[in-house]
């Protein structure tokens, strides 16, 4: 009865670990399971004034925008997102190269304490890729932001055209 109970403890422990970091090797799982132990009481992450660009019929890529805040006393890595509606979602950075603009991806992004980062059009952004059922506008989307200790927060954002007025109002929000 033991055996069987932590055979079945092994392999609840085994599993997600796999799906949630398949392309990690073993040098950037050990420092994901030290964060995770070092880091894991302070961290709390808050997201704000989130929406998804309404897609185009046919299209099967958009772009998400929004704050992701810092609110724990201790720097967050940040490594990954997903939403509801998208088989991929990818953090984008756009770098200057000459005179042409070009988006790359960025794997995992640090947020200090008490420090915001910012998604925007022009700037960093979050792509959602795979996006087989495009959500229509005025509807909502979960977007989750995944950090290498393991934790997941959560937001509704809505579908738009264009960046919701009051954008950049931070007076809705207490914490
Ligand atoms: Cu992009």
């Amino acid at each position: 009865m033991i055996a069987l109970l932590k055979r079945a403890a092994n392999q609840s422990l085994g599993k997600p670990r796999r799906r949630r970091w398949p392309a990690l090797n073993g040098i950037f799982l050990s420092a994901a399971i030290l964060v995770a132990s070092a880091a894991h009481s302070g961290e709390i992450l808050h997201w704000q004034s989130v929406w998804v660009r309404a897609m185009p019929p046919g299209a099967q890529v958009t772009a998400a925008y929004g704050n992701l805040m810092n609110h724990g006393d201790e720097t967050v890595q940040l490594s990954g997102i997903r939403s509801s509606v998208s088989g991929e979602a990818q953090m984008h950075d756009v770098m200057a190269e000459g005179d042409q603009r070009r988006m790359v991806q960025v794997m995992s992004v640090e947020i200090e304490p008490h420090a915001t980062l910012v998604f925007e059009p022009g700037g960093r952004h979050i792509m959602l890729l795979e996006v087989s059922n495009p959500p229509t506008e005025g509807s909502t989307v979960e977007i989750c932001a995944l950090s290498a200790a393991g934790t997941e927060s959560c937001t509704q954002a809505t579908v738009e055209r264009q960046a919701p007025n009051g954008h950049e109002n931070h007076t809705g929000h207490h914490h």
